[in-house]
């Protein structure tokens, strides 16, 4: 049997899943056309050497193959939804959300033009992007739509928003079409900072309900430090919180706290900063969502971030089998990762916050929390989220465990139905 491995995972830790024996071949990236012509190319006992975006053994040393280009995503064969509906109904995908009654998952491009020194994405894509034009997202969505009844659209994309000029064409073809749906999709503060009063308007109207931003830390270093800065600074961030809210845009900001620094002193008074930061960009818009982190270092080799994150004694498991670790899946999930710079009673602040601030402000996405359930979650959190005693949140995380069973989106997607 051939085994053959894809997906960001596979093509990050390479080395660990080619040394492992389990595995003959990983698809590195996408694998549209890789994929098949491996499949070609072992059926017919032809070479694959020669096959983009491929990994496999030589002479037991894993070995990558060149990148292929990105190839004009217009120019891909339209997506065979009514097959697939055959096997896999696709109302059954379609799920209740904040946005609408049947929301639909979509990616309109892939890749991202940035290189975050903390981003899965990278190594993947080497700062390449390429979407789909417009009127293309446009019709899929309308046929899925008029067809299949969908009405609000979750937007997978790593970047939905790096040009302004599709994303309003997008829009106008929404508005132009009366389909009203709404919708949410990932974007760089930096990026849509710069688009005009008018798109932002624009966008709203056409749907837009909530964006995904990376707002990662309100220090300059570390932004800098994440390749973020230069472009995205603490301000901006704050400013931008307020900028959305004047077009009623929810702005659903991640941070990722715990970033090592030359002394434990530094990387906790570090994570104090970022909650007294959070907590900034709430008083400015209450409405902004909150995304916590953890740091979990992913190889974006050659970056200063990864360079430091070595010097500071953090390794990759060496063997496969490692990654089964409950530990290792911890630090897969985001959690609670095993950096040796960032101690327990980090860890504990930083989730024991979290728990304060999503009682304090629990989730707009969350469609089954009653208002009485908010109303006491708040009343019971505010002695601790004004005074910033986070210690021991026990009463909370009882009860948003039981009585709640309180949803963190980004580990389960959006509350369906
Ligand atoms: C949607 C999504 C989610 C949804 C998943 C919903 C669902 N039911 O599927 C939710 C919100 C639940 C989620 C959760 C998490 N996610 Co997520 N998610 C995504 C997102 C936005 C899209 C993934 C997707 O569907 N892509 C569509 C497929 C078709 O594309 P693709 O995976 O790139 O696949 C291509 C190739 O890789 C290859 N390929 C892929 N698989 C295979 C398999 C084989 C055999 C072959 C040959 C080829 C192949 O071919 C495909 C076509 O070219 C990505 C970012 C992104 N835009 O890719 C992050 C992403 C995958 N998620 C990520 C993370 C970190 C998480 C969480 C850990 C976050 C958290 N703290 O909780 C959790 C993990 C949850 C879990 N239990 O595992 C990271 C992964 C980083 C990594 N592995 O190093 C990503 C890359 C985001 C990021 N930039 O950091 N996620
Ligand atoms: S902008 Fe987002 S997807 Fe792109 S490299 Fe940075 S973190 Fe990754």
């Amino acid at each position: 049997m051939v085994n053959i491995w894809g997906g960001y995972f596979a093509s990050n830790q390479y080395k660990c899943i080619m040394n492992s024996g389990y595995v003959d071949y990983i698809i590195n990236g996408p694998g549209d056309e890789a994929f098949p012509q491996l499949l070609d190319a072992l059926e017919n006992d032809t070479p694959y050497e020669l096959i983009k975006n491929l990994i496999y053994n030589l002479e037991g040393h894993p070995l990558k193959t060149e990148k292929a280009h990105l190839f004009d995503q217009d120019a891909l064969p339209a997506l065979p939804y009514d097959y697939l509906n055959e096997f896999y109904p696709l109302k059954d995908y379609f799920g209740k959300t904040f946005m609408g009654s049947k929301t639909i998952a979509y990616h309109s491009s892939i890749g991202c033009p940035f290189k975050c020194s903390f981003c899965a994405v990278v190594p993947i894509y080497e700062a390449r992007w390429r979407g789909k034009s417009a009127q293309n997202v446009f019709k899929d969505i309308q046929y899925l739509n008029k067809k299949y009844g969908g009405t609000a659209i979750e937007f997978h994309d790593n970047n939905f928003f790096v040009s302004e000029k599709r994303v309003v064409e997008f829009s106008k073809l929404m508005l132009e079409n009366n389909m009203n749906m709404e919708w949410w999709g990932e974007g760089r503060i930096d990026t849509i900072d710069k688009y005009k009063d008018d798109s932002l308007a624009l966008m709203r109207k056409a749907g837009c309900k909530m964006i995904f931003f990376g707002a990662e830390s309100g220090n300059d270093e570390i932004l800098k430090q994440m390749s973020k800065g230069g472009k995205q600074t603490g301000e901006q961030i704050k400013r931008f919180a307020a900028r959305m809210k004047r077009f009623d845009i929810i702005p659903e900001y991640s941070f990722v706290l715990g970033m090592p620094a030359d002394t434990e002193e530094q990387v906790n008074r570090q994570i104090d900063a970022d909650i007294a930061f959070i907590k900034q960009v709430k008083a400015i818009n209450p409405d902004t969502e909150i995304i916590i982190y953890v740091y979990s270092p992913v190889p974006t080799e050659g970056s200063e971030l990864f360079e430091k994150v070595k010097q500071q004694g953090f390794k990759f498991p060496e063997k496969l089998e490692d990654w089964l670790d409950p530990a290792w899946q911890n630090f897969d999930l985001r959690k609670n990762p095993l950096t040796p710079w960032l101690k327990p009673y980090m860890v504990d602040k930083i989730k024991n916050f979290e728990t304060v601030l999503n009682a304090y402000y629990p989730t707009v996405s969350d469609l089954k929390l009653t208002n009485l359930q908010k109303k006491v979650m708040r009343s019971l959190s505010s002695l601790r989220y004004n005074n910033d005693i986070f210690i021991a949140p026990y009463e909370l995380k009882v009860l948003q465990k039981f009585w709640l069973k309180y949803r963190q989106p980004e580990i389960e997607g959006f509350y369906m139905e």
